[in-house]
Formats: C-alpha cells, sequence, structure tokens
C-alpha cells in the first residue's frame, strides 16, 4: 500500500511526497501538528497541511537562513530565532564557538517536543546546549521589549497564513530592526519569487525604509513549493561581508562560498520587479 501527503499552498498547484508511516498527529492549542515517515525525504513535520521541512532537504534552508546573517556579521554573540521550534536553525547557530546566547522564541511547546523526537537523528539536540534559552511565547511582545540587543536575528517562520500573517508586516520588520544592534542582521523566511512576488515586493520596499543594505537570496528545497525558498537580509552590514568570514566548525551540506555569492542571483523578471 502507499500514502501520498498532497500539499495545496496555492489553490493552483500540488505538489506530493510517499508517506511510509505517520509517527505523529495532534491538533495543538494552535496547529494541525504531524511527523511523517517519507520514503526518500526521511521525517517531515507538516503544519496544517504544509510541509515545514524534511531531514533530507532542510540543510538548504536552515544553512542560508541562518549563516548568511552570522557570517555578514562576524562575530555575533547574541542570536535571536523567531520560531524554529524544530531546531534546525538553532542547530547552525551553535555551531559558532563565540554566540553566548541563542534564544529561541517559539509559540508552540509541542513542535519543540515532538521535533526533539521525530529529528534526534539530524539536529542532535540543540535544546540542552547551556547557551540555549527557549521562551514558549509569541515574538512579537519580545521584540518589543529587547531593543537593541541581537546581533542576529533568523525570523524561521511558517508561511503567511492565519496568524503568521503578521510576521510578513511592516510592523514586524519595524520591530527585528529596532532589536538588532547597530550592524546586526537580520534574515527572514521570505517565500518564493514565482507564488509571492507581490509579498516579497513589499517587504523589500519596507526593509529599505530600515535598513541600508537588504537583499532577497534563494535556496533550492525540493519539498517546498516551487522547489525552493527565499531570505530576506536586513542589516546595515552588506551580505558580502560574510564572503570573507571563515565557516564555523562542523560540516556544511549546502553552502559553500560559490552558493553564497549565486544565492543573490535572481531571475530576471524578479531582480526587475524586486530591485527595479
Ligand atoms: N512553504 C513552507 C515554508 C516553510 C518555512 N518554515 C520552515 C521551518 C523550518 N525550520
Amino acid at each position: 500500500m502507499s500514502i501520498w501527503f498532497t500539499e495545496e499552498l496555492h489553490p493552483y498547484y500540488r505538489k506530493g511526497v510517499r508517506v511510509k508511516r505517520v509517527l505523529a498527529d495532534e491538533q495543538t492549542q494552535y496547529q494541525h501538528l504531524q511527523f511523517v515517515e517519507t520514503e526518500f525525504f526521511g521525517n517531515a513535520m507538516i503544519l496544517d497541511g504544509i510541509i515545514q521541512l524534511t531531514e533530507r532537504d532542510n540543510m538548504g534552508y536552515h544553512e542560508m537562513i541562518v549563516h548568511v546573517p552570522m557570517l555578514a556579521v562576524g562575530q555575533p554573540k547574541r542570536v535571536l530565532i523567531v520560531g524554529g521550534g524544530d531546531g534546525g536553525s538553532l542547530q547552525q547557530v551553535l555551531r559558532y564557538p563565540f554566540v553566548e546566547e541563542a534564544v529561541v522564541c517559539e509559540l508552540d511547546q509541542r513542535v519543540v517536543d515532538l521535533s526533539r523526537e521525530h529529528f534526534a537523528a539530524s539536529f542532535g539536540d540543540p535544546w540542552t546546549d547551556p547557551r540555549t534559552k527557549l521562551l514558549v511565547r509569541d515574538a512579537f511582545g519580545y521584540l518589543e521589549e529587547n531593543p537593541g540587543q541581537f546581533d542576529v536575528i533568523i525570523s524561521d517562520t511558517t508561511d503567511p497564513i492565519g496568524m503568521a500573517e503578521r510576521l510578513f508586516s511592516d510592523e514586524f520588520y519595524k520591530l527585528i530592526v529596532r532589536a538588532l544592534v547597530a550592524g546586526g542582521a537580520a534574515a527572514t523566511q521570505c517565500e518564493q519569487p514565482f507564488f509571492d512576488t507581490a509579498l516579497i515586493k513589499q517587504i523589500y520596499e519596507s526593509a529599505k525604509t530600515l535598513a541600508k543594505n537588504p537583499a532577497y537570496y534563494y535556496a533550492n528545497i525540493p519539498t517546498y513549493p516551487g522547489g525552493g525558498i527565499g531570505f530576506m537580509y536586513v542589516s546595515n552590514t552588506p551580505w558580502e561581508n560574510g564572503l570573507k568570514t571563515p565557516y564555523p566548525p562542523g560540516v556544511n551540506n549546502y553552502i559553500n562560498p560559490e552558493i553564497h555569492q549565486a544565492a543573490f542571483a535572481l531571475p530576471e523578471f524578479f531582480r526587475r520587479e524586486l530591485y527595479g
């Protein structure tokens, strides 16, 4: 017997993965949370019917959302991850020996609990690192309370649907930039050039009013719609500064100097739309 999980984030586009078995399926206080073992991609986490990550292809997402701002800043000590309860971004942040504190502001404790169980083989247990501080709360309030505190902020969120919609608003970007130290950098989950052109443009226009060097970059992730996803880099520090910074200890599976640079090259229709 074969089971297919089919995702329909957009009403005009579907994709599917073959599932071996369901590992967990529950309605949390906030969302429908599922873990499945897939035929090819290893274990996967699905929130409200949308694949968030799989063991096989998450490295493109987590390495790019984390290392691009971390390398640009150089020696970040305090890092905030908004969302990120699966632990994938946290694992990458903790590779930097000079990071003193990694705060994860995740709304749903069950995402953390079940990810520890089902992603242990991929992420180990970054939650037991003494530098990790998990806050189970809404990030908006936390950002409001912490101006000028973080060297790097990573917004590792779901898609802009329901309660996550405001994580793509001008107000949220203002709070992120306000919570950075001078010279700090943020990277945010910023959707897909083909499907979300207008939203990305709106975010870029807003980011331009907040920081000197915003830029959009992209990574290949086969289990996301369109085969990949992009990120908005927001900082007064140019992302190119990171090209000269050595990688942290540990193994990279996606980023290398060529990918780092090439990720900022955009297809012409989208480059024109975004940058004119
Ligand atoms: N369309 C899927 C977007 C998923 C973004 N969130 C991924 C979370 C991984 N830590």
